[in-house]
């Protein structure tokens, strides 16, 4: 009789039994072999763990479970980036206190946590908006400070008028707020910064060591914008005045016809000449209403205006207008350009539009100098019309040119970098406040370490104005000065919550240290984290800056390591019919439901099976129905052969030409088996391990106790035995259970189980196969052993010897018997 698989009873019992034995606990300070995996820690933003959540962490450890049944140390730890723009949100929604809000939701996250049954060890759980945790944010802060990398400066913010705050560069996706989508708007404010930008040739250069998803190399390489080219001297004609251009191109400089100031350029008052004054502000305000992405928009017709002024040409001593175009942006290179139509694309269309010259000084292979030019011509060629490098190639002159502009002083090699300085301050209530005092004597002044932490002060009204709730709470906001004593304020603004994951993987394996940020011992031990996964939406943000932030420990004499995150992984994203699951559109799966139906294991192997873990997969109810039919076939299976399972010793290996036909194919199978699944978990690779041990299901499940004798049966219980341990990384819960039910004693995750294939099994046998053509005998060909029907089908057709009877005639019928005969019929015509 079958029984339904008593999930709820199972999972429980196993979950208990390990958190009682601690079972996963690692001696972090002997490791024999460390293994350090992480998954991207969550945001209590919500009540509730989402679909996403557990596709992240229930395949993740499934991993980690292999890593460890082969006998690694592996640590896995978990917690919350409980600080934020989403958790404040969250609080303001429902007007409950950010601090009790964000603290109930990570009391229910926890439960939720414990359900998919990972290794996680929680005496090792961090929270980021604990003062033991953000104590150790701020000394972060504080080191920063002391190199020189944190500083306070004025400058252009993005901010966004829905969340009152200010956002980094990064946070800004097409214009928009990441989090809130409202358009983003400029402003003018004194923020804090960190200096990522003179790590940026590091950043860059390193990530050729890493073991990262190419696209996501591909992403930061972008975002750090690495551009090699020189900058020229330009000066105004008839006033002197020099303003400077960034160039990539400086051998098109013959073809500069015009240069184009940004809006925002200090010089664009100067060179404004009187009569053109209206325009000119005209065309600024319509600038200051643009965002940014509108600015830079390709699709977007050419804007621009004449100053009135011209600059002289360093290379032709020409005269040439200078423009201001809204394309040229204050904050990369200069904030200035030279205009070259005729080898620049937007030089092309803004020269088209405002009547410009175009003048050809490359010329492109196969046409001659005075042919019209369609469109920029952007390659290399040969230079026309550009004095004394006539003739020479583009690439050759490039660096005559930059040469020859140096020694006359007007020019200068440069690198610049598309990346900014990471802007850390926010204008909010819910995030570590940032260590530094204003005294009217002493001026900015660091908070000592041994202050720490500036505490987060409960009672303040933290909806968000637009100025910083801390600077209206007067018991947090006047202090005394920590050097002279006399009475001074706190800086009122937190920091962004990308600093406090910024380091965290440290923090891990010493989460309640009181003397310092993390123990250096265990960080020497077990850092650089070996393998992470989460999210490809982080590949700009939390990537680069948890990469930033350790090479700047490092300089400071606390790591030893230069990257923090050896080998990255992104899981894929679930949909629903197709489309992405959203709140809005109502078509979220909820995981409670399903681990409340079918329990945890099914929803984890459910969730594994359903397409390539990187690539995600498409939700069924059909699907984990489907999954649930199996798990139960499995164990029901187990239980009907208990007493055959607990009847033998079976050995580790079998001489496969002693077995019997069933004991041999089931043999052989198993170890098959044991290499793929092998080798699928280590990359990855979940839904074809699981499909690989159903398929040795299906052979297993034919067995019949009253067919076969002892030995078979041995071998029956050795294959049953490695199914099971098979199933342990992906399985856990069931795993233990059917383990326990076939008579083994400890623990399937202690010691290390994970069982190596049989070589010798895995050599595919051959058979001969006799062909037959209308019943006569036409050839006998030799094939691996236990070929399905279609295949063996395919092979003897398509066998020149049979060719010859069957070619032009219509095949009637085609009888396979197994590993034996492939009989066809075919007709006369
Ligand atoms: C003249 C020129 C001629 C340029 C030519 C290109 C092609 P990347 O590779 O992105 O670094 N540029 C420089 N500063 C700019 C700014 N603040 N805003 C907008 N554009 C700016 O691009 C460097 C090129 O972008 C520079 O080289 C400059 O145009 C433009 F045939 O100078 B070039
Ligand atoms: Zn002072």
């Amino acid at each position: 009789m079958q029984v339904r698989y008593p999930f709820k009873e199972i999972e429980e019992k196993w979950r208990n039994y390990w958190e009682e034995k601690k079972i996963y606990k690692v001696d972090l300070h002997n490791p024999k072999r460390k293994l350090y995996c992480l998954v991207m820690f969550l945001y209590p933003s919500a009540d509730k763990l989402h679909i996403g959540h557990w596709y992240n962490y229930g395949p993740t450890d499934t991993w980690a479970r292999l890593k460890r049944m082969q006998g690694w140390d592996v640590f896995e730890p978990i917690g919350y980036d409980a600080f934020g723009l989403p958790a404040e949100n969250y609080a303001i929604k429902t007007g409950i206190h950010p601090q009790d809000s964000t603290q109930q939701n990570i009391n229910v996250i926890r439960q939720q946590l414990k359900q998919i049954g990972a290794m996680y060890d929680w005496d090792y759980e961090i929270d980021t908006s604990k003062p033991e945790y953000y104590k150790w944010t701020q000394w972060v802060f504080l080191q920063l400070y002391k190199m020189g990398l944190a500083y306070k400066a004025p400058g252009p913010v993005n901010w966004c008028p829905s969340c009152n705050t200010v956002l980094a560069n990064e946070q800004v996706i097409d214009g928009a707020c990441e989090r809130c989508g409202t358009p983003v708007v400029r402003r003018f404010l004194t923020q804090w910064f960190f200096r990522i930008t003179k790590y940026a040739e590091e950043l860059l250069n390193d990530l050729d060591k890493l073991d990262w998803p190419e696209k996501t190399k591909t992403m930061q390489r972008n975002w750090i914008g690495k551009s090699v080219g020189a900058e020229i001297d330009f000066e105004v004609a008839d006033t002197g005045d020099k303003f400077t251009v960034f160039t990539t191109r400086p051998d098109t400089i013959y073809g500069a016809t015009y240069v184009v100031l940004a809006p925002e350029h200090p010089l664009v008052e100067k060179v404004t000449k009187p009569e053109y004054r209206e325009q000119v502000q005209a065309y600024l305000d319509f600038v200051a209403h643009e965002t940014e992405i509108e600015r830079t928009s390709t699709e977007k017709e050419k804007t621009g205006v004449f100053t009135g002024s011209y600059a002289i040409n360093p290379a032709t001593k020409e005269k040439v207008p200078i423009w201001i175009a809204d394309y040229v942006l204050i904050h990369y290179g200069t904030g200035a350009v030279m205009g070259v139509p005729a080898h620049d694309e937007r030089d092309f269309e803004f020269a088209k539009k405002f009547g410009l010259p175009i003048r050809k000084v490359i010329l492109q292979p196969g046409t001659r100098p005075e042919d019209e030019l369609e469109s920029a011509y952007v390659e290399p060629g040969i230079m026309i019309n550009s004095g004394k490098y006539n003739g020479m190639s583009s690439e050759e002159a490039w660096d005559k040119i930059v040469d020859d502009l140096a020694s006359e002083g007007v020019a200068r090699r440069s690198v610049k970098y598309r990346l900014r300085d990471w802007l850390i301050s926010r204008q909010r209530y819910w995030g570590a406040p940032i260590p530094i005092v204003y005294c009217e004597k002493c001026g900015e002044v660091p908070v000592p370490e041994e202050q720490l932490p500036v505490l987060l002060p409960y009672n303040v009204d933290f909806k968000p104005t637009g100025e910083s709730p801390l600077a209206r709470c007067e018991e947090f906001i006047n202090t005394t000065c920590p050097k002279c004593g006399a009475p001074a304020k706190r800086d009122p603004d937190t920091m962004d919550t990308f600093v406090d994951s910024s380091w965290y993987y440290l923090r891990y394996l010493s989460p309640h240290l009181d003397t310092a940020p993390f123990d250096k011992e265990l960080v020497k031990i077990w850092c650089p984290v070996d393998k992470y996964v989460g999210g490809a939406e982080h590949a700009t943000m939390h990537l680069l800056y948890a990469r930033f932030i350790t090479k700047a420990l490092r300089d400071a004499g606390h790591l030893e390591f230069d990257e923090p995150f050896i080998s990255l992984y992104h899981q894929g994203t679930i949909t629903n019919k197709g489309a992405k699951m959203s709140k809005s559109k109502g078509n979220v799966v909820n995981p409670d439901d399903f681990v409340g139906r079918y329990g945890s294991d099914v929803f984890r192997l459910y969730l594994m099976f359903m397409g390539r873990y990187d690539e995600g997969g498409d939700w069924s109810d059909e699907g984990i129905n489907g999954m649930w039919r199996f798990v139960n076939r499995v164990y029901n299976f187990i239980l009907e052969n208990k007493e055959v399972l607990r009847s033998f010793k079976p050995k580790d290996r079998y001489a496969i030409d002693g077995l019997g036909d069933y004991a041999k194919a089931i043999y052989r199978k198993t170890h098959k088996t044991i290499r793929k699944v092998t080798t699928d978990i280590d990359t990855f690779n979940f839904n074809t391990a699981i499909a690989s041990l159903m398929e040795l299901f299906n052979l297993l499940s034919e067995f019949n106790e009253n067919l076969y004798d002892d030995l078979t049966k041995e071998v029956f219980v050795h294959c049953v035995k490695r199914f099971i341990i098979m199933l342990g990384p992906l399985a856990p819960h069931l795993a233990e259970e059917l383990w326990e039910i076939s008579g083994e004693g400890e623990s399937l995750f202690v010691g290390s189980k994970w069982v190596e294939p049989d070589e010798k099994a895995l050599v595919d046998e051959e058979v001969t196969i006799v062909a037959q053509v209308n019943g006569k005998v036409r050839a006998r060909i030799k094939v691996p052993i236990d070929l399905d029907d279609e295949t063996l089908k395919n092979i003897v057709l398509s066998d020149a010897s049979v060719q010859k009877y069957v070619s032009g005639k219509k095949i009637s019928k085609i009888v396979v018997v197994k590993n034996k005969l492939v009989s066809i019929a075919c007709e006369d015509n």
